[in-house]
This record gives structure tokens, C-alpha cells and sequence, in this order.
């Protein structure tokens, strides 16, 4: 069995398929809060049930019943949300990654663990950031990513636990909307594209950050849990990226595409996040230690994402 956590959020939407194609619905279980009907993961015919992650007795019995092989854990408050909500961004990211370690340290199973750019902070170099360098965020969600990375080592070095993790960056998709990030911006520009073909951006049109394109993000989990074991040298967390953009280079792209579009900004407090995190990313770790390597660029994301919303 394969076990997702926040399997309702934008990455489980599309993982959960994924997974289902691989193992078969009635070998993934996906898990949220809440699975709404109709919902992508609904829709995957995968089985589904209401978890909590932070609820450790209903976590342990969750893994007690169904013994997973290997959890995909994905619950997490993002980092916009994070910033209205520290309280819970510490418990829910915290809390849930905590649990899931102790729990693959007594049963054995593997995880996946998403990390984030957010790991990196004003001091970190902005270009072509590496891999080791200053992990000292300005957020709570960072501060929540590298205490996560922090703990995955630490599980994998004393007790031999298959953690793997990359540090994701912006994911643009159009299955499902995204939620309570600063990256936002990217997957909402073509969504008003289609709906009124204008967007008002929340952050500046300088603001440029690392991107990727949900099959990538998708591919990149499946990879890295695929990989041999005796590659991986990392076990904080991978960086990771596709491609990097400019907000006024998107708008640029979907104005090709969509004409008419009309742009404006209005920089809110996610600008000063955006602001924080890295331009763009060295991922040369992980091409090296498990073969990465994204297959859409910036065009053959915006052609495909728009074929899909239209
Ligand atoms: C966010 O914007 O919070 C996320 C992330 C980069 O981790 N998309």
C-alpha cells in the first residue's frame, strides 16, 4: 500500500494519479482533511480517507491497518498561509513530518517529503544558489522546511530511515488551484488569463523566481523514490528546478498566447517572501545523483497549461 498525506492539495492532486497508474487504485490510499467529491484525487479512483496528521493516534492507526510500503507525505500549510497562521504552519508542518518519521523508524516504510525553496532566506546567494549554502529563512514555513530537512538527516543517518526530499520551487498546474503560496501568482496568471484575460499580479514584475511544471514535480517524486539508494548523497533535501521567470516575462508568454491579456501588479506581503527566496537554482545534485531532468520548459508549459484551461 501507498499512503499520501494531503492528498487534496495541488501536488497530491496529480501525484495520486500517478501513483494509481503505477500500483493500482486499490494499492493507494489517499488521505486529507477532507476529500472533496469531484475532486481530481476523487476522481483517481484511488481509495480515499479522512486523516489528520496531526492526530498521532490516528496516524499510527492509519499505518497500522493498511502497513504502507512507502508514505508520500505531503500535508503542509504553505507559505503565505504560514504567515497569517504561524501557530498552525509550525504544528501542521512540524508536527506531521515528526510523526511520520517516527512512525517509518518502528514500521519501516519509506517517505517522501516535499522541502521548498523556502528553506532559503535574504542571506542565501539569489543566483544559481546551491546546494549547501545559508539555510536561514525569514518565514515560518521555512523555518517549518529546514527543521524538516533537519529531522529527515537526522532519521536517515541514526535510524536508517528511506527519507528522500526535494526542495520544490514554484509549481504551475492547471488540475487543481493552488493555495496559501507566494509561487501562486504563476498558476493564477493563467487561470484569469482564461477566465477575463487580465490579471492583476500580486507581486512586482521584476520579482523573478524558480519554476516548474506539475508533470515535472510529479516526475521529479517519482524519480527520486526510484532512484538507488546508494546514489543519493543528500539527505536533507534535493534543490530543484525547471525553469526561472520573471512575473513580467510570464505575462509576457501569455500575451503571445492569449491576446488581449492584460496585466497588472499590485505587490502585497508576498512580495516581501518572493523577495527572500532564491531567483535561480543549482540542481546539478540532483541531475548527478539520480539522473533529473525536467521535460517542459517555459513555452511547452504555457502551451500546454492553456490547451488545458481552454
Ligand atoms: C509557496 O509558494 O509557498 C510554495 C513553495 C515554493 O514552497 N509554492
Amino acid at each position: 500500500m501507498i499512503l499520501v498525506t494531503g492528498a487534496g492539495g495541488q501536488l497530491g492532486s496529480d501525484l495520486v494519479e500517478a501513483l494509481v497508474a503505477r500500483h493500482g487504485a486499490d494499492n493507494v490510499l489517499a488521505t486529507d482533511l477532507r476529500i472533496e467529491p469531484g475532486s481530481p484525487v476523487a476522481r483517481s479512483g484511488a481509495r480515499t480517507a479522512s486523516l489528520d496528521v496531526t492526530d498521532a493516534e490516528a496516524l499510527t492507526t492509519a499505518v497500522r491497518e493498511h502497513a504502507p510500503e512507502a508514505v508520500y507525505h505531503l500535508a503542509g500549510i504553505l507559505s503565505a498561509r504560514g504567515e497569517q497562521r504561524p501557530d498552525l504552519c509550525w504544528e501542521v508542518n512540524i508536527q506531521g513530518v515528526r510523526l511520520v518519521l517516527e512512525l517509518a523508524r518502528i514500521a519501516g516504510f519509506r517517505v517522501f517529503w516535499p522541502s521548498s525553496i523556502a528553506v532559503f532566506g535574504p542571506d542565501t546567494p539569489r543566483y544559481d544558489t546551491p546546494q549547501a549554502t545559508v539555510t536561514h529563512p525569514s518565514t515560518m514555513y521555512g523555518i517549518t522546511k529546514v527543521a524538516g530537512e533537519m529531522l529527515a538527516e537526522y532519521y536517515a543517518r541514526r535510524w536508517n530511515v528511506d527519507v528522500r526530499s526535494v526542495r520544490y520551487p514554484g509549481i504551475i498546474s492547471w488540475s487543481a488551484p493552488p493555495g496559501g503560496g507566494t509561487t501562486d501568482f504563476a498558476p493564477e496568471m493563467f487561470f484569469e488569463a482564461r477566465r477575463s484575460s487580465k490579471y492583476t499580479c500580486f507581486v512586482g514584475p521584476h520579482t523573478r523566481l524558480p519554476m516548474m511544471y506539475m508533470p515535472d514535480a510529479v516526475k521529479a517524486a517519482l524519480d527520486l523514490m526510484d532512484a538507488d539508494a546508494s546514489r543519493l548523497t543528500v539527505r536533507t533535501s534535493y534543490n530543484l528546478t525547471a525553469f526561472s521567470f520573471s512575473a513580467e516575462e510570464l505575462a509576457r508568454e501569455v500575451k503571445a498566447r492569449v491576446p488581449g491579456f492584460e496585466i497588472a501588479y499590485a505587490p502585497d506581503y508576498r512580495q516581501a517572501i518572493a523577495d527572500t527566496w532564491p531567483a535561480v537554482i543549482d540542481d546539478s545534485q540532483a541531475r548527478a545523483d539520480w539522473d533529473w531532468n525536467p521535460a517542459f520548459d517555459v513555452g511547452a508549459m504555457a502551451d500546454d497549461m492553456l490547451a488545458h484551461l481552454a
